[in-house]
């Protein structure tokens, strides 16, 4: 009997389907970010992230130019097994020789590059207005500020989005996720906590106004709790977004580095059901802070696919986002995706039966049998999935080729 085989009865005696959870796992859509292979910088102006993000360390191989962040996402693409989409954002805009555009002028064949891409290898694609990194964004205020010509200026911006969302759901025919995030806030205390959100209310009003095609594109408003430099205040808080989505029907996104370290994002997702057609995720690791360190296979990750799984899997649009410079780039991209597909499979391996014990009141039962879940073969499952997606196992011998190869020539 090969391990697989075992695995598979130790799980039937569970009540779990090992080759159900195989075929789910296979169907469902992960949203690779792009922004691990060059730490946020995209192409456009260059700029360091900021607005409250910062990916740290130095490692060296980054990927400087469109060909090379293409040449490292196929070779993650060879790594990760499953179906994946991209998540592209607008600052990786690709320009002609001696041609530019800034955020406020986007057009579609910006971004033809991409979609050729992704419609060459089977990809739907995704998408970000780029809300920072902008010298428009420089005091940390897009869309809520008191200047007429910055909030124009990003209203225009986050409409041009839309449209750029469209022609790639035209490309991949598949709907292309939009989602915004504007790192508004404040270091200190503001006296005015209204006028911020009222304006970024209304200047996202006027982008929807804007009008999109509902079958072609699904925009969701991310919310957050803080980040560096914006301690105090974040004009796009859960309330707000939460309030602004449900209310317009645009899908709300969850980041679950966005919350305080004890609150729990997995928790969020039956309630958000309950009220939205469907919800989406950025899954990352907030170590101690939003530090968006590689995605772990780990109780936080587990508990999110667990809820996911159980309230609706078809209902949830799971996305990566972490950022790490301080190992190989390329590893850290692998990492986090497997350990988002292993989360996955392990809540797609769940015992039966234990929403009974539950409504039974049989709590005993439940926490014996949630704890056992903890110890079953998950792994053998794992490699057999790796093996039917035909990827490798090991990863890393890979890896150190590949940085060998190819990212050791590169200029930093
Ligand atoms: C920032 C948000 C946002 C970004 C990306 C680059 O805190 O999580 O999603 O990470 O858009
Ligand atoms: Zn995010």
């Amino acid at each position: 009997m090969t391990r697989y085989e075992s695995a598979r009865k130790i799980y039937e005696a569970a009540g779990a389907d090992t080759e159900r959870a195989i075929a789910r796992l296979s169907e469902k859509e992960i949203s690779i970010h792009c922004w691990q292979g060059d730490d946020v910088v995209g192409f456009d102006c260059g700029m360091e992230a900021s607005g409250g993000i910062q990916t740290t360390g130095s490692y060296p191989g980054r990927a400087g130019s469109p060909e090379e962040l293409m040449a490292d996402i196929d070779f993650v693409l060879s790594l990760t097994p499953g179906k994946k989409r991209l998540n592209l954002h607008a600052s990786y805009a690709i320009f002609e020789e001696g041609e530019s555009a800034d955020r406020n002028e986007l057009e579609p064949r910006h971004f033809e590059k991409w979609a050729d891409f992704a419609a060459e290898r089977g990809l739907g694609l995704d998408f970000n207005p780029t809300f920072f990194s902008h010298p428009m964004a420089e005091d940390g205020l897009t869309l809520s500020s008191p200047r007429k010509e910055v909030r124009d200026f990003w209203i225009e911006h986050g409409r041009r989005c839309l449209r750029i969302a469209e022609y790639f759901a035209r490309r991949t025919g598949s709907p292309c996720l939009v989602n915004y995030w504007m790192p508004d806030g404040f270091k200190d205390y503001p006296a005015d906590r209204e006028g911020p959100r009222r304006r970024m209310k209304e200047a996202l009003d006027e982008i929807f106004a804007a009008g999109y095609d509902k079958k072609l594109v699904i925009p969701t408003l991310e919310s957050k709790v803080f980040g560096i430099g914006v301690e105090a205040y974040t004009a796009g808080s859960a309330e707000f977004c939460l309030g602004y989505s449900l209310k317009n029907g645009i899908t709300p996104l969850m980041d679950n580095g966005h919350y305080h370290p004890t609150e729990s994002a997995a928790d969020k997702i039956s309630a958000l059901l309950l009220f939205s057609d469907r919800i989406a995720l950025h899954v990352t690791r907030h170590m101690r802070w939003d530090s968006d360190h590689v995605a772990s296979f780990d109780d936080e990750t587990r508990d999110i696919m667990c809820q996911a799984v159980r309230c609706g899997l078809d209902r949830v649009l799971i996305a990566t986002d972490f950022f790490d410079a301080s190992i190989n780039r390329i590893s850290a991209w692998i990492t986090g995706i497997r350990s988002v597909q292993k989360a996955l499979l392990f809540a797609l391996l769940e015992p039966e039966g234990l929403g009974r014990l539950q409504d039974e009141g049989d709590y005993t039962a439940l926490q014996v049998r949630l704890e056992e879940s903890k110890m079953m073969p998950i792994g053998d499952v794992w490699s057999e999935f790796l093996r039917r997606s035909g990827v490798k196992e090991d990863y890393l011998g890979a890896v150190r080729e590949y940085e060998k190869t190819v990212l050791s020539l590169r200029k930093k």
